[in-house]
């Protein structure tokens, strides 16, 4: 019978608990899930300046065990041709993305699964940069 798989994409930076929560119940839609880890150079593209290298990055969705491919996201036309070379079954994103990838609809099923409230790398990132540099947070 054939494996469902999934397949999800993000910078995971500063991994939390909401990228594990989304990456369990990711896997747990089917049987096969490949995470597409941002480059740092899609990164930039999409505004986004991760605290951690890509290499930290990628160990850390390695690490949580969920993923059964990790894959490099390099841009954002990539998707529709790892849906089809993969043969992706379900197409996973949390609510923040809700919408914007519907035009993948007409190739799998696309699911956005709600956010986890209260964490966000962002949040991190200043959390640290206040202990690490407390004038540049402006204390
Ligand atoms: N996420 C979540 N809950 C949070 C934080 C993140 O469910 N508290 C989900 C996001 O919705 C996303 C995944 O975890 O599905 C990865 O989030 P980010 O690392 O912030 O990735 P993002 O910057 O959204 O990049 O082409 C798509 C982009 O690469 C997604």
């Amino acid at each position: 019978m054939k494996k469902i798989i999934i397949i999800t994409y993000g910078t995971f930076d500063l991994f939390h608990s909401g990228h594990s929560k989304i990456l369990a119940r990711a896997k747990a839609l089917g049987d096969y899930l490949i995470v597409a880890v941002s480059s740092d150079e899609f990164n930039k593209l999409k505004g986004k300046k991760a605290f951690d290298s890509f290499e930290r990055r990628k160990w850390n969705v390695e690490q949580s065990r969920f993923a059964d491919l990790i894959i490099i996201e390099n841009n954002w036309e990539q998707k529709i041709h790892d849906i089809k070379h993969y043969e992706v079954d379900m197409f996973v994103m949390g609510g923040d993305w809700k919408g914007k990838f519907d035009e993948f609809k007409s190739e799998t099923k696309v699911i956005y699964l709600p956010r986890t409230k209260f964490i966000s790398s962002t949040k991190l990132r200043k959390k640290l940069e206040k202990i690490n540099c407390p004038s540049k947070s402006g204390q």
